[in-house]
């Protein structure tokens, strides 16, 4: 199985976003019920590491919290855009999740991710690069999006299969925050 860890969004903050999601021609947008907020991906294990990722998992506490999205952006060169994403206001307690998780994982066996967490929201990806004065404009429509804060709760774990339509997530398990 191919496996991420990940925050789910409330119902109203994926609505907020999917209004986002227009402006940018050649991209590929997210459906509404994919987004989410990535915090550890895990790639494919089988099924007796995906067990002990899950008593990993089990093991962590960690508070809850409350989060906000804030503005928009790209990875990757103004020509050579790789994601557009939705901002997450920085929140300490979020990175302290994601170090939680990242030990947790390793701990169980997947190799150390080493990437710098940048948390976000991804909204689209080009299927070719827009071209720099859409995603100008697109970021300057945007820049002051803002979502009103939510609590985090739990986290879960997902599993992702790439079919016709495009990616498939299927939550496997949460865990709850205290
Ligand atoms: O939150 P986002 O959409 O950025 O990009 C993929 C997505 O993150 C990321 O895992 C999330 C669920 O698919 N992802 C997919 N393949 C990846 C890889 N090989 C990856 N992240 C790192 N390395």
């Amino acid at each position: 199985m191919r496996l991420f860890v990940a925050l789910s969004l409330p119902d109203e903050v994926r609505l907020g976003l999917s209004h986002l999601c227009c402006g940018l021609p050649g991209v590929r947008w997210v459906a509404p019920e994919n987004f989410h907020i990535t915090l550890r991906f895990i790639g494919e294990v089988d099924g007796g590491t995906a067990d002990d990722i899950d008593a990993a998992l089990c093991g962590i506490r960690a508070p809850a919290f409350a989060l906000e999205l804030a503005g928009v952006g790209h990875f990757g060169d103004d020509s050579k855009v790789r994601a557009v994403w939705a901002g997450v206001r920085p929140q300490p307690a979020l990175q302290h999740l994601h170090d939680k998780i990242e030990s947790a994982v390793v701990r169980a066996g997947a190799r150390p991710d080493g990437q710098r967490f940048r948390p976000h929201v991804t909204l689209a990806r080009p299927n070719q690069p827009p071209p720099p004065s859409k995603m100008q404009a697109f970021l300057a429509q945007h820049g002051l999006y803002r979502s009103r804060p939510f609590d985090v709760t739990h986290f879960t774990i997902y599993s992702s299969f790439i079919g016709g339509e495009g990616p498939y997530y299927r939550a496997e398990c949460s865990y709850e925050l205290s």
